[in-house]
């Protein structure tokens, strides 16, 4: 498997309460990334941990690096912290969505495999807020003219149900795949985070197998949490079998992109809790590798329930 990790948890995080950990500098993440056991992929955001390509090639080659994905940031800047893809004004759209374009050709630049983006400002936190009509058009219309320009980048869509807003437009799996096949652009898909989909209530094993019978694409982020919050935890400290199922299905789809880490050590020291959950993430990975794949799927379509609790307490539990 392929592991790579999300830059921006290397250095200074905050919350509403705390601030966690030091500043570092786009080159000193990439340093530290490189001393994480099991890590060679990145995922950088654009624009504010990618400024020229060549830089970022020089700089990744420096330390053995990859790119995982470019992950567009639409909600940093002041206009789009209240929504930038479905907002009522056109020139607001229009300027999110010249972000993603800028993000593509720089991810085309620099040779990455496509673009993530996560519209966590897209969404209302009360009642009678937005006019849920227009903005679901307006998600379809700008995610479909993002997704258009420069095919050779496709574009990937990450849903999470809360957080910048108290309830965002993509709050599913499901949603996300909805606006995907309202905009009918093959070269799209979903970015799976593990820990969105725990706290929309799904199954992260259920929801890759429903994206790819979808027929779109799925690249993986790894992370846990207790379901309520997006906690970004070190993954499987919550749900193991879980994570050890989500492994299995995977390998049944043979994803091949890289499991990018998007977890947050906050209180824990930065270096060793990313070699923890490496050393997990790697661990389900090939315990699930280990498993009968043939002789599980057998049993599921021959509803063998007793004899797939038996292998779950005897081969992963190991009890
Ligand atoms: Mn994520």
């Amino acid at each position: 498997m392929k592991q790579g990790v999300i830059i921006g948890f290397l250095g200074k995080t905050q919350d509403r309460f705390s601030e966690y950990q030091k500043p570092v500098s786009t080159r000193e993440k990439l340093e530290i990334v490189s001393k994480i056991k099991g890590f060679d992929g990145v995922e950088m955001v654009f624009p504010y941990e990618l400024s020229e390509p060549e830089e970022t090639k020089q700089w990744l080659n420096e330390y053995g690096l990859n790119l995982a994905a470019v992950n567009v940031n639409i909600k940093k800047e002041a206009e789009w912290v209240p929504g930038a893809l479905s907002r009522p004004d056109k020139a607001i759209r229009d300027r999110a969505v010249a972000m993603i374009k800028k993000a593509k050709d720089f991810a085309f630049a620099v040779g990455a495999p496509h673009v993530s983006c996560c519209p966590l400002s897209d969404g209302y936190d009360m009642l009678f807020q937005i006019d849920y009509r227009d903005s679901w058009k307006n998600m379809v219309e700008t995610i479909g003219e993002a997704a258009d320009y420069l095919p050779e980048i496709p574009l990937f869509i990450e849903p999470k149900y809360s957080e910048t807003r108290v309830h965002c437009q993509l709050d599913s799996t499901a949603k996300a795949l909805l606006l995907l096949k309202e905009v009918g652009n093959n070269n799209t898909g979903v970015t799976l985070d593990m820990g969105h989909s725990f706290q929309s209530q799904e199954n992260p094993a259920q929801s890759l197998a429903l994206i790819y019978e979808s027929g779109y694409d799925a690249y993986i982020h790894t992370n846990d949490n207790d379901t309520k919050a997006d906690w970004d935890l070190i993954g499987a400290s919550r749900h193991f079998l879980h994570y050890v199922e989500f492994m299995f299905w995977a390998q049944q789809y043979n994803y091949d992109k890289y499991f990018t880490t998007d977890a947050s050590p906050r209180i824990f020291d930065v270096v060793e809790f990313f070699n923890r959950h490496s050393e997990v993430s790697l661990g389900a990975y090939n315990l699930a590798k280990s498993l009968n794949h043939k002789q599980i799927t057998e049993m599921m379509k021959a509803e063998d329930y007793n004899g797939l609790m038996k292998m779950i307490n005897k081969e992963i539990y190991r009890v």
